[in-house]
């Protein structure tokens, strides 16, 4: 497998300015033929250059230039390439491709689902499908006539408008579609099956009527409506927040079991994985219900950030996706609660994203080099990108931020751009100056920043020093500053916000203000500060930096009762609870904490305190978290200790867990609305901690049995398995026989077994393979199972050494079926460098059998060389 450099970049030889696509499908051969008329995007009179299509797995049926038949010596054909070495200036062409969708494994392309045929072509699918310049700065109209048997597949659905739909001979029927916008190959879908339809409609801002069309496999129409919902809210907020509107007449979702990963924005025509679909109280979560919301929400958004204005290549992918993953953010916070919000999005950052950062695969979010572009939809470009689009909306402001995505919309509607046109808009619009932002997009790793304070009580003043250095990375060894906002308040030992006059300032401009780190280091200073502050650095977690506050414990709780800001409130916490259980493995006296007891027990009393920040206040960091603190990881020493300070603090605070547990049951009809779920959310945290006491599990199984709605059946099957509780295997039994036939709620429990942390993980888990409704087939139940225990269950997967050879062998049977999905099973196994050495040798041992396994696919290949490299 060969890299492909972003240096490299060259714009396209030949444009596409239409295409006519016909296909005659059938699960073992469908038939696709191409009609595109071609221009010229060079002068030809330099010479003629060779029109190179892309193709993969397909059987070339026919060549006709200009309706002229081009024999075997007018083209030359590879493994991925269709070349026409000397086409003119402007001709047409028609290629006629046979593909087999039911063989299709790896759910790119075109494949069946269910039966029924359905897309995925971003990144590099449609070249599955049929020979074409597959790249997203080749923007071309589509008009596309399926053809099937009408029996089987009477809905035919592609994107754009249907212009014309009949009969044919045999049974057979067609629609064809038009789609009057420009769009790159990514963005083409076809769906063809037996579905049902739920039909709504919307009405944008400039009065246009909007068909919502909802498709679903029969007998999951009464799992739609939060779907439904969620599409008009997110239409609304993008009319009202960035003044964007919808452009088709029809808005068309389709639901597919088998899918790689969450959903796809294709142009008019989503394709979404049925778990961001279907959900009603008996069988989805609170969780599953704000995830839905906000991935119908990021691929509507699409429509704007990433198809009207798309990428120019794949090294700015983070242009469409970081950008987007931003407005779907602000969408969810409005929609729910801003501080919860902002502290799941930063816990996932921290978690996951500082992880990927730190280890082989770490990569600026825009790279300058990929093998396989799969590989590149990752945290980085995802949470990263976001984050550094946060930040420029947080040194503009909302007004100016609105004015920079007026102008990037209009600028570049219809184009395929680049990062730097993004932050040009931005500049250009409000006349600043952001270059010093493009070390963001340039540099991979997580920025450091170490705070050194000093107060001079005779001068008033108060010095806050901000020091920042980035660890190399591969490939990168050096790095150039970056453009830090970090916002700060100082807090008066009363806890007020103090006035802030930076020196040189005549007046003083609010109590919080944003500092622009811009140097190795810098210094600010502070006026007339009457006595020595505590400083509030960072709020709302306004720079993805790791930074050290040099805080005492006694200043972390303070922080905890005094912050103003949410998020700093929260975090102060969750950095005591760390230090904490960083210092029992390290060997401190097992006894609890009596400062984090004590806040522990301040905030679960208080019923002012929004519930859902409660819950969240009271969860201890994460495994993965503690993990990503530590230089070398020992995942069972931090699940032990950890342990120890939960099972420490539900005993210490029983009867106040128990009470505010019984205070919160609620009696009213279940409601999916922020207040309500917050309440479910604290007293689902305060049963986990009760149900590690003895004598709690019988509350837990009560609940269990007694709950109406998944949120609650979930959170005490949860907390019965991963506490081996009593009648744990009671309730699981209890839930196979009632949810086997649905499979995302199986999903669930083949999920909760797997993550289960119990001594004897592996065993379970390779039983859980064998069970007759395991499929390695299906990415959702893959990753409900083989996922859940390596990604989600650090305690159980590292306990056994075994556990790496059982992942490496599942990752090689993976990879014959679905090379994506085999890809991201990786993961664990890429950290290998931070373990000991006995478990540093074992993980390296698997990667190279991995490696030499023959005819390995481009995307395990690239996860595995660069972790050994
Ligand atoms: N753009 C798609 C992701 C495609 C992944 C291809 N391997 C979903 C999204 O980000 O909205
Ligand atoms: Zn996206």
């Amino acid at each position: 497998p060969q890299a492909v450099y972003l240096k490299d970049y060259t714009a396209p030889d030949y444009r596409i300015e239409t295409i006519n696509l016909r296909f005659d499908l059938d699960p073992e051969a469908t038939t696709v033929t191409s009609r595109m008329e071609v221009r010229a995007n060079y002068d030809p009179a330099e010479g003629r250059r060779p029109f190179v299509l892309n193709g993969q797995e397909l059987e070339l049926v026919s060549v006709s230039m200009d309706h002229d038949p081009v024999g075997d010596e007018g083209y030359e054909i590879s493994d991925d390439t269709l070349v026409i070495p000397h086409p003119p200036a402007h001709f047409h062409l028609e290629v006629v491709t046979r593909i087999n969708p039911s063989a299709n494994t790896a759910l790119e392309g075109l494949y069946v689902s269910g039966g029924n045929f359905c897309t995925q072509c971003e990144a590099e699918g449609f070249r599955k499908i049929t020979y074409f310049p597959d790249r997203p700065d080749v923007m071309t109209r589509f008009t596309t006539t399926v053809v099937a048997d009408r029996k089987e597949y009477p809905v035919l659905l592609s994107n754009g408008d249907r212009i014309d739909s009949g009969e044919l001979e045999d049974g057979r029927h067609y629609v064809t579609w038009h789609d009057p916008s420009l769009k790159p190959s990514y963005l083409f879908a076809l769906v063809a099956g037996d579905l049902a339809c739920i039909a709504d409609h919307f009405t944008t801002m400039s009065g246009k009527e909007v068909k919502l069309e909802l498709y679903v496999q029969y007998g999951n129409e009464d799992k739609t409506e939060h779907a439904m919902r969620s599409l008009k809210k997110a239409m609304r907020w993008d009319e009202e927040v960035y003044g964007r509107e919808y452009d088709l007449n029809t808005y068309m979702i389709v639901a597919v079991d088998d899918f790689n990963m969450g959903a796809m924005e294709n142009k008019g025509l989503n394709i979404f994985n049925s778990r961001f679909i279907l959900a009603k109280p008996e069988t989805a979560t609170d969780m599953d219900f704000v995830n839905i919301e906000g991935v119908i929400a990021h691929e509507y958004f699409h429509n704007w950030s990433g198809n009207r204005v798309t990428c120019r290549d794949w090294f700015q992918l983070s242009l469409k996706e970081g950008f987007t993953v931003f407005r779907d953010s602000q969408f969810t916070a409005d929609m729910t609660s801003p501080a919860v919000k902002r502290i799941d999005d930063v816990s996932l950052l921290r978690t996951r994203q500082f992880a990927e950062d730190a280890g082989p695969m770490a990569h600026p979010i825009r790279p300058d080099s990929y093998v396989e572009i799969n590989n590149f939809y990752t945290l980085t470009i995802y949470e990263k990108g976001a984050e550094v689009v946060r930040m420029i909306h947080t040194l503009l402001g909302p007004e100016r931020f609105r004015k920079g995505s007026d102008l990037y919309f209009k600028r570049h509607d219809g184009q395929a751009v680049t990062t730097d046109d993004f932050v040009r808009a931005m500049e250009d619009a409000n006349g600043v100056d952001l270059s010093r932002f493009s070390h963001w997009y340039e540099q991979a790793g997580t920025p450091r920043v170490e705070v050194e304070r000093a107060y001079d009580a005779a001068a008033k003043q108060y010095r806050l020093t901000l020091r920042q250095s980035c660890p190399p990375t591969p490939g990168q060894p050096e790095k150039a500053p970056c453009q830090i906002p970090v916002k700060t308040a100082l807090l008066s030992r009363e806890g007020a916000a103090l006035p802030l006059r930076l020196a040189g300032e005549s007046q003083a401009g609010g109590s919080e203000r944003v500092l622009v780190l811009n140097e190795p280091d810098q210094t600010f200073i502070f006026e007339e500060i009457p006595a020595e502050p505590v400083p509030s650095l960072l709020r709302a977690f306004s720079a993805p930096v790791k930074l050290e506050g040099g805080y005492s414990d006694e200043e972390l709780a303070f922080l905890m009762g005094n912050e103003t800001d949410d998020f700093n409130r929260w975090d102060a916490g969750q950095q005591l609870a760390l230090r904490v259980i960083v210092r029992l493995i390290e060997g401190a006296p097992r006894e609890l904490d009596r400062g984090l007891s004590a806040a522990f027990g301040k905030i679960l009393a208080d019923d002012r305190l929004d519930p859902a920040l409660v819950a969240e206040a009271l969860a201890l960091p994460p495994e993965e978290y503690i993990a990503e603190c530590m230089d070398e990881v020992d995942p069972l020493a931090i699940h032990e200790a950890r342990q120890f300070v939960r099972i420490a603090l539900a005993e210490t605070h029983h009867e106040a867990l128990a009470a505010r547990y019984t205070a919160l049951a609620d009696p009213g009809p279940y409601r999916v609305e922020a207040d309500a779920m917050g309440r479910r959310r604290l007293r689902n945290a305060c049963l986990a901690y009760l149900v590690q006491l003895e004598g709690e599990s019988e509350r837990a199984f009560a609940q269990y049995e007694a709950a109406g709605n998944m949120t609650d059946s979930m959170a005490a099957l949860v907390a019965l398995v991963h506490n081996a509780a009593p009648r744990y295997d009671e309730a699981l039994q209890h839930f196979y026989q009632r949810w086997h036939e649905d499979p995302l709620v199986l999903d669930k429990w083949f999920a909760v077994q797997a993550a289960a942390p119990a001594p004897g993980a592996l065993e379970r888990v390779r039983k859980l393979l064998d069970h007759p409704d395991f499929t390695m087939r299906n990415p959702n139940r893959v990753r409900s199972v083989i996922g859940a225990f390596v990604m989600r269950n650090p305690a159980g997967f590292h306990r056994d050494l075994a556990a790496y050879t059982f992942l490496a062998d599942q990752i090689i049977s993976l990879d014959r079926l679905n090379p994506q999905v085999a890809a991201r099973m990786l993961d664990p196994l890429t950290r290998w460098k931070r373990y000991d050495e006995s478990r540093r040798n074992v993980m390296k041992e698997e990667l190279e059998r991995i490696l030499r396994v023959p005819r390995i696919s481009s995307d395990v290949y690239e996860v595995v060389s660069k972790s050994l490299a």
